[in-house]
Parts: C-alpha cells; structure tokens; sequence
C-alpha cells in the first residue's frame, strides 16, 4: 500500500515545489484532478513527477457532461472527454481515471411501470461501461468507479453495488476505487464492504470522518488497512480531504500516523 494525496492539498509555489515537499514527507504518489491545463501538460508533468521520485496515482475525474444525462450531446462530451482522460492517464503511468456515474439526483424520467429511472441509468450506464472498458483496456488505465454517500448520489453508493457493475461488464478495465470518508457513512463495516471489493479494487481515497485529514476524526483506518493487506492491495492510497492548520506540518503528521495504521 503505498500513499499519495491530491495535488491540490499541498502547499508550494509551482508543481516543483509541492512534489518535493510530498516526496520529503513520505508519500510516493499524486493524484491530478483531471483539468484541461493536465491534458496539455503531459510532458511537463512527467518530468516533474520523475524528477520528484513520485508516480501519477491516478486521475481524478474533470470530465465534462454526464453519461447519465438524457441529452446525447451531454452524454456524447462526457464519453469523449473520459476517454480523453483514460488516454492522458496511461501516458502518465497512472492507475487510471476516477469516474462518478452520477451527481445528486436522477435527470432521466422514470418510465414506470416500464423502468424506473435508477433501472434506466443502470441499463444506460452498462452499454456506456462497454464502449469506456474498450478504449481503457486499448491505452491500459483502468477506469475506476467510485460510489459516494446519499447526500452526493442517489446511485451508487456501496462497494458491493459497484462489484455487481463491474461483474455484468465483465471488462477488467472496468475497476473500483473506494472511499473511506464514503464508505464510513454508506458501509455497515468498512472492513467486510474492502473484502467484498476484492481484486476490483485499485485505489483509495482517504479522509476521517469529518472529511479532514485521518487522524482528526474518529474512522478506524486500522481495521481497513488490516482488510486491505487480506485482499493483496497493493495500490495507492490517495488523500482527499481538508487540511487543517498547517499543511506544512498536518501533512507530514498525517503520513506518519498513516504508517502506523498501516503496521
Ligand atoms: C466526491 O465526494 C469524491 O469523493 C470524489 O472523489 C469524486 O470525484
Ligand atoms: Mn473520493
């Protein structure tokens, strides 16, 4: 298990300087919020982050549009520009591109009693899912769902909904990525949902409770590394959370107390 955080939680003047300072306090990778400015910046970002002794761990959505969307211009932008990030992913070595179904509520009618509107996306975001598994499989980065809490989506919210996803795809391009701060709200045990996801898993997110920084709430991160090491994950654990105080100093602390979680 390795660490990373978000770009965007480290403090430094350019990308230089904030590698350096992650690489100083002991996390091995970074993940990029999946922007415009990444796409154009491969080459600069490579350098960067191989200079710093770092890997990309992943891209972290940024996509335009929504694949659930009723309007086919909408779902069209969305699929063209996830592809585009699945590309930029595997030309930064990347794990792969994070990618949330669906924000807040449904946008397609519910058709009952033929489909209700959860049935439609579903069936939508199957068909989606075959095209998206193709084109990751063809550049080699996994695209990675991840379920959120019910006051982020009405869809997918639990690990075990996302294995059952990945398994009628059937595409091993299509994976899971899970987060502590969701699961700590939507999973009945965070340990048993880590088990549950199995080998689809391949990142992390991590943030306490209160989404701050782990160790300044009250999830048990023990219990959850202990069910990560059972399944042989062996990927990247990716802060997203909020920083308090100084990050000079929080962020450093919170590797460390990380490591301890982790032995
Ligand atoms: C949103 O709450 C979240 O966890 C992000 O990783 C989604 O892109
Ligand atoms: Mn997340």
């Amino acid at each position: 298990m390795k660490l990373a955080s978000q770009e965007g939680l480290v403090p430094g003047a350019n990308l230089e300087e904030k590698l350096e300072k992650l690489a100083a306090w002991g996390y091995e990778g970074v993940e990029f919020w999946g922007s415009e400015w990444l796409l154009q910046s491969i080459s600069h970002v490579r350098s960067a982050v191989e200079k710093a002794g770092l890997k990309v761990s992943t891209i972290c959505a940024g996509y335009r549009g929504s694949v659930l969307d009723p309007d086919p211009s909408v779902r069209k932008q969305a699929v063209e520009d996830i592809k585009a990030r699945l590309t930029a992913a595997a030309e930064l070595g990347a794990v792969g591109l994070i990618f949330v179904p669906i924000f807040g509520g449904p946008r397609i009618p519910d058709l009952s009693p033929y489909k209700s509107a959860v049935e439609l996306e579903m069936d939508l975001l199957l068909v989606v899912l075959e095209e998206l598994g193709k084109h990751a499989e063809q550049v080699g980065a996994y695209l990675l769902l991840e379920p959120l809490n019910r006051y982020e989506t009405h869809f997918l919210r639990r690990v075990e909904q996302a294995v059952e996803i990945c398994e009628k795809v059937g595409n091993p391009y299509i994976a899971i990525m899970a987060d502590f701060f969701h699961m700590n709200i939507e999973e009945a045990s965070i340990p048993e949902a880590i088990r549950k996801g199995g080998k689809w898993l391949k990142h992390i997110h991590l943030a306490d409770s209160n989404r701050l920084l782990p160790g300044w709430g009250h999830t048990d991160f023990r219990s959850g590394f202990a069910a990560l090491k059972e399944i042989g994950f062996d990927g990247f654990m990716a802060l997203e959370c909020s920083v308090p105080g100084d990050p000079n100093e929080t962020l450093p602390k919170a590797a460390q107390y990380l490591r301890e979680c982790m032995s």
